[in-house]
C-alpha cells in the first residue's frame, strides 16, 4: 500500500522535522545526561500545534488527522526520543481520552491548556502488581460526598512528575471486575497524590518515570472521566491509538540510527578506503532501511485506518510489535557500523539503543501485541 500524503500532511512533517532537527537534535545528549524534563521544548511544540494535534480546534487543537500524528512524532523521535514519549503520551492517550469520553466542562477545562503544552497529560494505569494485566489493578476510588477518594499506587507513569493532570483508573466497583474500573482526572497537586520513587532509567532519561502514590486523594465527583467501570474500555482504546505512536517513535529513532550509520561509514577508512564501500556494511544497510520502511507502512497504515474510523486494534498492535523489535535490531547495528565509536557517548549510537529498549516493553509489551493480534485473528482462548 503506498501512501499519498496530502500537502497538508507534508507541511506538517516538514515543520516537525525542521524542530526536531534545529532545536531537539543539538541538545537531546545534554537531556540524556542532565535528564532535564524538557518543558521549554515542549512549549514550542504547542506553539507549533504538535501538543493538541488531534483535539478539535473548538477545544484550542489544531484538528489533525492521526496519519499527520505519526508522521509528526517520527520526525520528533528522530531528534529526541525523551520528548517524543512525552508528546506521545500527551496527545494518543490523554488528549485522546479526553476528547473521546470527556463531558464538554472537562474537555472545555482541559484541552486548551494541554494544547498549548502549558499543561502536560500522564496516564496512569500500571501498578506494582498489575502491568500486563490492568485488570488485576488495586487502586480504590470511593465516591464520598461530591468527592472521589482514590487509594493505591500507580507504578512507572511517564511524565507522573511533570503532569499537569493524569488520567489515572481505579477500581470504583470491585464485584464488577475490569467492568468496575474508572478513569479519573487527577490536577496536578490534588491533596494526598504524592510524587513517588523517581526511576533511574536505562533510556529516555529526560522524561520522568515515577510512581504515583494516593493517599486519600481527594478529586470533585465531576472529575470522573466517561461513566462509572468506563475506566478499562478507555485505557484499551486509548492504548490502540498509543501504539499507533510507539510504532512512529520506533520509525523515528530507527530512521536516524540509519542516518547517522551511512554518514559515519561514509567518513570512517579502513583498508584505504571508506568501510560504506564494504559489502558487508551495504547490504545490512539496505535491511536495515528495508525494516524501517517496512515499519513506516505499518504504522501510517494503522493510522489511516483509525482515519477511516474503521477497527485498527490489530494493526496498531501489529505496527508497534513490528515496529518496536525492529528498532532494537537496526540500533544494534548502527553500533555495530561505528565500531568502538559506537560504544563510545561521543556518537548518539548508544543513546539511541538505551532509547529503543523500552519500545517493546510500555503501552503493552511485544507479547501483549501478540495476544492482541492473535485474539483478533482467533478469537479469545477457550480456555482462561
Ligand atoms: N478496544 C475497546 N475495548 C477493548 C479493547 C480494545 N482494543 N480490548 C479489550 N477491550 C474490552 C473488551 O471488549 C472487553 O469488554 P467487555 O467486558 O465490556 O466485553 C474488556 O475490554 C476486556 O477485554 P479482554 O477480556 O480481552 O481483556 P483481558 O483482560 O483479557 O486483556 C489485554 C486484554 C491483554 C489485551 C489487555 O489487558 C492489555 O492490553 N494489556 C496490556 C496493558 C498495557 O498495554 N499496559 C501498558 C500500560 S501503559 S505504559
Amino acid at each position: 500500500m503506498a501512501f499519498v500524503l496530502t500537502e497538508e500532511q507534508v507541511m506538517i512533517q516538514t515543520l516537525a522535522r525542521d524542530f526536531a532537527r534545529e532545536v531537539l537534535m543539538p541538545t537531546a545528549a545534554q537531556r540524556d545526561r542532565t535528564k532535564e524534563f524538557p518543558r521549554d521544548n515542549l512549549l514550542k511544540m504547542g506553539e507549533l500545534g504538535f501538543m493538541g494535534m488531534m483535539v478539535p480546534p473548538t477545544y484550542g487543537g489544531v484538528g489533525l488527522d492521526t496519519m499527520s500524528y505519526a508522521l509528526a512524532l517520527s520526525e520528533i523521535a528522530y531528534g529526541c526520543a525523551s520528548t517524543a514519549v512525552v508528546m506521545s503520551v500527551h496527545n494518543s492517550i490523554c488528549c485522546e481520552a479526553i476528547n473521546r469520553f470527556g463531558s464538554d466542562e472537562q474537555k472545555q477545562d482541559w484541552l486548551p491548556q494541554m494544547a498549548t503544552g502549558e499543561c502536560i497529560g500522564a496516564f496512569a494505569l500500571t501498578e506494582p502488581g498489575a502491568g500486563s494485566d490492568p485488570s488485576a489493578q488495586r487502586m480504590r476510588a470511593e465516591l464520598k460526598g461530591d468527592e472521589w477518594v482514590l487509594n493505591g499506587s500507580k507504578q512507572f507513569i511517564t511524565t507522573g512528575q511533570n503532569a499537569g493532570v493524569t488520567i489515572a483508573t481505579a477500581v470504583s466497583d470491585k464485584a464488577k471486575g475490569h467492568r468496575g474500573i474508572s478513569a479519573f482526572l487527577v490536577p496536578q497537586g490534588a491533596p494526598g497524590l504524592i510524587i513517588g520513587k523517581v526511576e533511574d532509567k536505562l533510556g529516555l532519561r529526560a522524561s520522568d518515570t515515577v510512581q504515583l502514590i494516593f493517599e486519600d486523594c481527594r478529586i470533585p465527583a465531576g472529575n470522573l472521566l466517561g461513566k462509572p467501570g468506563m475506566g478499562f474500555k478507555i485505557a484499551m482504546v486509548c492504548l490502540d491509538g498509543g501504539r499507533i505512536g510507539i510504532s512512529a517513535q520506533s520509525v523515528g529513532v530507527a530512521t536516524a540510527c540509519l542516518d547517522e550509520a551511512i554518514a559515519f561509514t561514509k567518513e570512517r577508512e579502513q583498508f584505504g578506503r571508506p568501510v560504506s564501500d564494504f559489502q558487508g556494511l551495504r547490504w545490512k544497510m539496505a535491511d536495515m532501511a528495508t525494516q524501517i520502511e517496512a515499519a513506516r507502512m505499518m504504522c501510517l497504515n494503522a493510522a489511516s485506518l483509525k482515519d477511516q474510523n474503521k477497527p485498527y486494534s490489530m494493526q496498531a498492535s501489529m505496527a508497534k510489535l513490528f515496529a518496536s523489535e525492529m528498532v532494537q535490531q537496526v540500533a544494534g547495528q548502527a553500533i555495530q557500523m561505528h565500531g568502538g565509536y559506537g560504544f563510545s557517548t561521543e556518537y548518539d549510537a548508544e543513546r539511541h539503543y538505551r532509547d529503543a529498549r523500552v519500545f517493546t516493553i510500555y503501552e503493552g509489551t511485544s507479547e501483549i501485541q501478540r495476544i492482541v493480534i492473535s485474539n483478533n485473528l482467533l478469537g479469545p482462548p477457550t480456555t482462561r
